[in-house]
């Protein structure tokens, strides 16, 4: 770069910029997701610069990321590398479609994701987001038994408790009654299995829980209900974390596995969260040491910064829609902004960073150390039922307060960010990820302030 190219000083960057650091004027027109809107506008918590590890709010007080923005910033926020491969990336090629066109940065992009997902998943398609790359991975599942003859096969199974994103096929794959039962029959033909959460037997274990392990065998039973003839694919997160972090006792992910196998039934992993080391390995089907047919991706696939998703899917998956004529479309799907330059850009920086750092793998080192602070908040508050961790995960989960569930959670939100701790609520689940940059002193810091939360509950 030359100094004239030089990237312009944020602090002249114009009123886009500038606005961040004040409260906005008016606060009526942004209808904000998943949010208690009128609630949230009595006490807002506005957000205006994030580096590192740490936000700064509209007040200028710091706040310690425990959340990894939503799950998604695993390496941190500001990343040199990252902000000026965007920056670059948007005064040289700022859009180029891909439909029957092409530009050079998703190729590359795909070549090197292949390089780090388990094999053999190397055929890459880009969404925009993981709601997207779901209703993606099962339309390819749906297609993919179709395109082999096997187009009676459209039954999809997901789970309860499963979040698997906001489209129509994720929220009928998800499990989450609150994201279903607003919004009609979804679509038809989806069963779930019944989920792994067992906190009377499993309650403060350390790491995988150890029972479980038979909840597979709830496959056989829909199988049995359904018949293999009639199911396309069962779509399982390895470890949920939006239902409040319910991980899988050793083995349930081998069983289901081979009960999909023995079936002709696809395996999809939704890794929209566990994807990029959140869990010590680049993906949780490599720590897991069981490999599915098609992987859903998101967050930290550009570290957060722009919006991008991915469906990693087998040469087996893939092979079977390039049989057409050479010249007819094999995949009547996409997105406008699929492959988009400033999220392929984004993304390749993050994996450099990510490489450099070893991030992907930085989980498995700090876990131990994680753990044991977390599972000391144990004493902090009697009214904790369970406390669950995996790579650098964690979740909290106090009892609900007597008719009124979720008025704890929501305070210990409200409350740690007032102390300057961004932690994720789930009704009365504590749920933490923090960016994967993270030292010890910062796991010390985040403890302590959760335990002092707790502590006035
Ligand atoms: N699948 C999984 C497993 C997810 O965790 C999605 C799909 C959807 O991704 P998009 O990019 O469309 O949001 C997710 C997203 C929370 C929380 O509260 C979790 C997510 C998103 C927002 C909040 O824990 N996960
Ligand atoms: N709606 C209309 C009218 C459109 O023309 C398009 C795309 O061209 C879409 C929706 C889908 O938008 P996207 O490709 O960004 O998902």
């Amino acid at each position: 770069m030359s100094p004239d190219d030089a990237l312009p000083d944020p602090a002249h960057a114009g009123p886009y910029v500038a606005q961040g650091l004040s409260m906005p004027p008016a606060m009526d027109a942004f209808w904000m997701p998943f949010t208690a809107n009128r609630q949230f506008r009595q006490s807002p918590r506005l957000l205006a610069s994030a580096e590192g590890m740490y936000y700064r709010d509209v007040d200028g007080r710091q706040v310690l990321d425990g959340t990894a923005g939503l799950w998604c910033c695993n390496a941190g926020h500001a990343r040199p590398r990252i902000v000026q491969a965007i920056a670059e990336q948007a005064a040289t090629l700022d859009f180029a479609p891909h439909f029957q066109m092409g530009s050079p940065l998703p190729f590359v992009l795909a070549e090197r994701l292949k390089q780090i997902a388990p094999r053999p998943l190397d055929h890459v398609f880009f969404t925009n987001s993981g709601s997207e790359a779901v209703d993606t991975a099962l339309k390819i599942a749906l297609a993919w038994h179709r395109a082999r003859g096997e187009g009676q096969r459209t039954r999809l199974i997901g789970r309860e408790k499963a979040y698997h994103g906001v489209g129509f096929g994720g929220i009928s794959v998800g499990g989450l009654p609150n994201n279903r039962k607003w919004f009609g029959p979804g679509l038809p033909g989806v069963d779930h299995l019944r989920h792994t959460l067992d906190i009377g037997r499993n309650a403060f274990s350390r790491g995988l829980p150890a029972h479980g392990v038979e909840l597979a065998e709830d496959l056989e039973r829909l199988v049995q209900l359904h018949d293999a003839s009639t199911i396309a694919a069962v779509i399982i997160e390895p470890l949920s974390g939006s239902a409040g972090v319910i991980l899988p006792p050793p083995g349930y992910l081998q069983r289901i596995r081979e009960i999909c196998d023995r079936h002709g039934i696809l395996l999809i992993f939704d890794e929209v969260i566990t994807g990029f080391g959140r869990v010590g390995a680049p993906f949780a089907a490599q720590r897991f040491g069981v490999v599915p047919d098609m992987m859903t991706v998101a967050k930290g696939l550009t570290s957060g910064c722009v919006p991008m998703g991915a469906v990693f899917a087998s040469g087996r998956i893939h092979e079977a829609f390039m049989q057409g004529p050479q010249g007819a479309i094999d995949l009547f799907h996409g997105y406008t902004y699929t492959g988009h330059p400033l999220a392929c850009a984004a993304a390749l920086a993050t994996l450099d960073t990510y490489e450099e750092e070893g991030l992907l793998t930085r989980a498995a080192e700090l876990e131990d150390y994680w753990a044991e602070g977390l599972h000391g908040l144990r004493s902090s508050n009697p009214d904790i039922i369970d406390i669950r961790n995996y790579g650098l995960v964690g979740a909290i989960e106090l009892a609900p307060q007597e008719g009124a569930p979720g008025a704890r959670g929501y305070q210990v939100l409200e409350r740690a960010f007032r102390k300057g701790l961004l932690v994720r609520v789930t009704g009365d689940t504590i749920a933490l990820s923090p960016p994967l940059i993270l030292e010890r002193r910062h796991i010390d810091d985040m403890f302590s302030m959760l335990g002092e939360v707790l502590a006035t509950l």
